[in-house]
């Protein structure tokens, strides 16, 4: 679509930036019969970006509503975090805490933010989910957009913008809605155990006044009926209203459904909107035109709306089935992500919001000063909410972990809407009067004495629906992390000021929103106890005024990472003894772990623990792992390294840095950081990826035949996964030249997200958010095998001579062999040794560095090159084999298996395991002659 800007004319703005172009056509303006709404009809944060006037001052307002939200703090410009992202046009608020790196753009204020911001919530801070990509659409686009509406009904159509705004064709109509996403305060959740979702606070909710018409009126006008007649076959009745978005994501549109029945009910409230507290919607919130479903979890009001289909199905779209579930919470995050049929079956869905509340005030590590007035109160307050337009009873709260309640006060904003209805050109018709549901949150609060606070470790809250719902007090983990509603608990730390000596109260909140550290969440876990069940926050009998005496929030704990009762102690040279890969102890902290048992299970490939056998693996470990991998590391635990002289682990722990440079980059010990400066674009999906070393003389240091490991901090992840901010780490083979200085090229074939692979390849997707600049970091050599020249190797220490190399690879496998290709072809000391290339791909275009391989060719000659090009998809005249790489290419291209013969293989582990087992058919006997990378 075309940037705003190029469609609006300069006579329409107040103050044109002279590049505003001129001979752009009038801004169409949305006229219908009854109504012109405010000109431009645009989003008012684009407008101001654009130089455009501002909306229409809004309507006078009646003044017993509770008052619109404040947008004077309206961004004025495009938002520096989403540099470089496809949404760097949008204004975005930098208040917003950003949940999901810099895109897709995730975020919700935070909670001091939303609970200042009132009632309404000030759009520019309205918490924001996006799967994707926001559509940018135009001034012109808008007056243009269009809603197609199909399927079971008697009047298929296609439906302006302007004709729902049309208040001769359809009622204008505003609501006040909380929107909520149903992963609110997954975070706690998160800390318990990882879900597969990122980490919403306690603010993924807001609200504000939507204006549209009703869905039941559009319903009524486009007449559902079924087809077919009942009994006989082909018969399809109207069950489902179907609503698609127009983003396109990596499986698909955005789409689900409502039921039928519920959607042609007025009193459900569900709106086709296009404004947002009288203002055209902001692009973030779906501009120009969303679906609202008042009283469900937010991810059913879909935006930037295109379609409705009326079906005797639910939604087909792929988020409907895999987002918004509360599966069983006797599955893993894993077994849910791998065990397809759980997020089909129908009860596992979640609409309707469930009843749950927060502690507003106090905040996150508000401190408070004890007054000497021992009759003092505090105001103690928050939110609460329920779901499918049920109102919320009650809210208590406990002081003694449930022991005792106390009955708060709850302010329902909202009813000030039923005292009166209103009716305004931009609004249409703002009328609760008859209507009982709730829809939007309502306000709590109690006096506490301060005394009484002091007295406690915890401020619990609670709330009760008038269906007699209430918020458990232990959590309902469940793999989506969805829905939490366990009381929410702040607790009270009670301390001295050293410097005034006034009694102080310091609040801790559960989490804090994203990837931001605190709470007492992760602090109770990182200090081995249960998060799950914080039983810390009750008093101890004991406890008494001893506690003034401690530090405010107590100092975080050390992990425990040891296990209880080893008590073995260790020196330097039985470690050093266990470096092997059958048997690889490394230290952490000064303790040592046995990793052999582990081998097998690490994510990250058993070499990352073969790396550091023998040594201290402290500033890795420490770096790369979980909170949970953390506090694992003690099941391997085995005793306790005896200090020797200092200085004796000097060369595995981390050398301080001196000036001069090393005189090789690579070091085995050090990951050293190494950055970005050119991105060259191979095919569809590999690039090479250049870094600087050190300094533009300095040798990579890597020998023919072995790898690097390279780490990086992924920025973005598959939006419904977890792992932003995650430190990925793989192995890679250079493709730069040895003997090339100060640089290091990485060819990467990126895994895509595909419908079978919904999280893409996790390290190379985080090269592909690489931007020129950023750094990655590297470490290495690493492998078994060596290429030394003149027809001889080195693997798992023996040397040997080779005079026939044989090479199986497919895609990116062609790395590791073309260093070995290289190192034989380019050889001036080496005239007899024979390579065999077989090297499968999909499409030509797949061949990695076939010029390359050509002109090795074209060097080497065919008696001692020869080179077997297997493609699944070849184009017609491909002189090559066809299909899939299978025995027969093998035995015609490979070398006969003899004493002086190798194959080195680098493929996908399936293939890697078909070759190895035709390998071994054909006599090569593959533990002793068939190198795998
Ligand atoms: C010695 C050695 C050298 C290597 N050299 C290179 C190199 O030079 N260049 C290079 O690119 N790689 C190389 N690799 C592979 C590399 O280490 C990673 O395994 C690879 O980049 C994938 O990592 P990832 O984190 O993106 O995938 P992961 O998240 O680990 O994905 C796991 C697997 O899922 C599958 N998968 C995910 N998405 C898709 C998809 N869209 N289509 C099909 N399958 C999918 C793939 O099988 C993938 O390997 C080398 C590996 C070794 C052991
Ligand atoms: N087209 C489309 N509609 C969408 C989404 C989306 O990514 N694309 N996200 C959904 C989810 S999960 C939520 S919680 C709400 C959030 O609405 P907001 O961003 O306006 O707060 O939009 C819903 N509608
Ligand atoms: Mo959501």
């Amino acid at each position: 679509m075309s940037s705003p800007s190029s469609s609006i004319s300069s006579s329409d703005a107040g103050s044109a930036p002279s590049t505003a172009p001129t001979t752009a056509p009038p801004s169409p303006k949305l006229r219908t019969r009854g109504t012109v709404l405010p000109s431009p009809f645009y989003p008012p944060s684009l407008a101001r970006v654009e130089g455009l006037h501002s909306s229409t001052p809004l309507e006078s307002f009646p003044l017993e509503y509770p008052p619109l939200p404040s947008t004077s703090k309206l961004p004025a410009e495009s938002d520096p975090g989403s540099k470089g992202t496809p949404d760097a046009w949008i204004p975005r608020d930098d208040r917003l805490v950003r949940l999901t790196g810099k895109w897709p753009f995730n975020s919700e204020p935070s909670l001091p933010d939303l609970w200042d911001g009132g009632f309404l919530t000030p759009p520019s801070l309205h918490y924001v989910r996006n799967h994707g990509t926001v559509p940018q659409v135009s001034l012109a686009e808008a007056a243009d957009w269009t809603l197609e509406i199909s399927g079971l009904v008697e009047r298929p159509c296609t439906l302006s913008l302007a004709d729902l705004i049309d208040p001769t064709k359809f009622e204008t109509v505003t609501l006040p809605v909380t929107l909520v996403c149903a992963g609110n305060r997954r975070k706690e959740q998160n800390v318990v155990a990882k879900s597969l979702g990122f980490s919403w606070g306690p603010a993924g909710l807001s609200t504000a006044l939507w204006t549209g018409v009703y869905l039941a009126d559009v319903l009524k006008y486009v007449r559902p009926r079924a087809e077919g007649l009942p009994g006989l076959a082909g018969y399809r009745r109207p069950e489902h209203v179907v609503f698609e978005g127009t983003e396109d994501l990596p499986n698909g549109k955005y789409g689900t459904s409502q039921r039928l029945r519920a959607a042609r009910q007025k009193e459900k409230g569900m709106l086709l909107a296009w404004a947002m507290n009288g203002e055209a919607l902001e692009p973030d919130h779906g501009f120009p035109l969303r679906l609202i479903v008042p009283g469900q979890i937010g991810g059913r009001s879909v935006k930037w709306l295109k379609r409705i289909v009326v079906s005797d199905v639910e939604s087909q779209h792929h988020l409907h089935f895999h987002d918004n579930k509360v599966l069983p919470g006797t599955l893993t995050a894993e077994q849910a992500r791998d065990q397809k049929e759980w997020w089909h079956d129908p009860r596992y869905i979640i609409n309707d919001l469930n009843v749950n509340a927060a502690i507003a005030r106090p905040a996150h590590d508000e401190k408070l000063v004890v007054p000497t007035d021992a009759t003092a109160t505090y105001p103690v307050g928050g939110y609460v909410y329920a779901g499918g337009g049920r109102r919320v009873t009650r809210v208590e709260v406990t002081l003694d972990d449930g022991a005792s309640w106390q009955l708060c006060d709850i302010s329902y904003p909202e009813d000030a809407y039923r005292s009166r209805a209103f009716e305004g050109r931009i609004w249409g018709r703002l009328d609760l009067t008859e209507r009982d549901e709730c829809f939007c949150w309502a306000m709590w609060r109690i006096e506490l004495p301060i005394a009484d606070l002091k007295a406690a470790k915890c401020i619990a809250v609670r709330g009760m629906d008038e269906s007699l719902a209430l918020m458990g007090k232990t959590m309902y983990w469940n793999p989506t992390g969805m829905m939490n509603n366990w009381w929410f608990r702040v607790a009270i730390h009670a301390s001295t000021d050293p410097a005034t000596g006034d009694d102080l109260l310091t609040f801790e909140h559960p989490t804090m929103p994203g990837l931001q550290p605190g709470g007492w969440m992760e602090r109770l876990k990182e200090s081995g106890q249960d998060p799950a069940n914080p039983s810390f926050l009750v008093l101890a009998p004991e406890d008494g005024d001893a506690e003034a005496a401690k530090p405010a929030v107590p100092v975080k704990p050390a992990l425990v990472m040891t296990k209880p009762g080893v008590d073995r102690k260790i020196t330097m040279d039985e470690l050093r003894a266990h470096n092997k890969e059958s048997e690889p102890w490394f230290v952490v902290h000064g303790e040592v772990y046995d990793g052999t048992g582990f081998l097998k299970e690490h994510p990250g490939g058993a070499e990352s623990i073969t790396l550091v056998a023998g040594e201290d693996a402290t500033e890795d470990f420490m770096a790369i792992h979980s909170v949970d991998a953390k506090l694992r590391l003690a099941e391997f635990h085995i005793g306790t390294l005896v200090a020797e002289p200092v200085g004796a682990m000097a060369t595995s722990s981390v050398p301080a840095r001196d000036a001069t440079p090393d005189p090789v980059f690579l070091s085995k010990t050090r990951w050293k950081p190494a950055k970005l400066v050119s991105i060259e674009r191979v095919n569809h999906d590999s690039r090479i990826y250049r870094f600087e070393l050190e300094h533009k003389d300095q040798p990579l240091g890597l020998p023919v035949g072995q790898h690097v490991y390279a780490r990086l901090k992924r920025k973005v992840t598959a939006a419904e996964l977890p792992g932003e901010g995650e430190l990925v780490q793989r192995a890679y083979t250079p493709v730069s030249r040895q003997g090339a200085t100060g640089h290091i090229d990485l060819l990467i074939k990126v895994y895509f997200r595909t419908d079978s692979y919904p999280d893409g390849g996790k390290m190379t997707l985080g090269f592909e958010e690489l931007e020129v600049g950023d750094s990655i970091e590297l470490k290495g050599p690493l492998g078994s095998f060596e290429w030394l020249g003149q027809g001889r190797c080195r693997w798992r220490g023996e040397e040997r001579s080779v005079s026939d190399v044989g090479m199986v690879c497919a895609g990116s496998g062609i790395t590791p062999i073309l260093q070995v290709l290289r190192g034989v072809v380019l050889d001036s000391e080496d005239s007899t040794t024979k390579v065999h290339v077989v090297n499968a791909n999909r499409t030509e275009a797949d061949i990695l560095m076939r010029a390359e391989l050509e002109a090795l060719l074209a060097q080497a000659g065919t008696a001692r090159f020869r080179q077997h090009l297997v493609l699944s998809q070849p184009p017609e005249d491909w002189a090559h084999s066809r299909g899939r790489i299978a025995k027969d290419h093998l035995v015609d291209h490979l070398p006969p298996p003899a004493e002086d013969a190798l194959v080195l293989m680098c493929a996908p582990p399936a293939l890697q395991d078909a070759m190895s087992a035709h390998l071994a058919e054909l006599g090569w006997d593959v533990g002793r002659q068939v190198v795998i990378f």
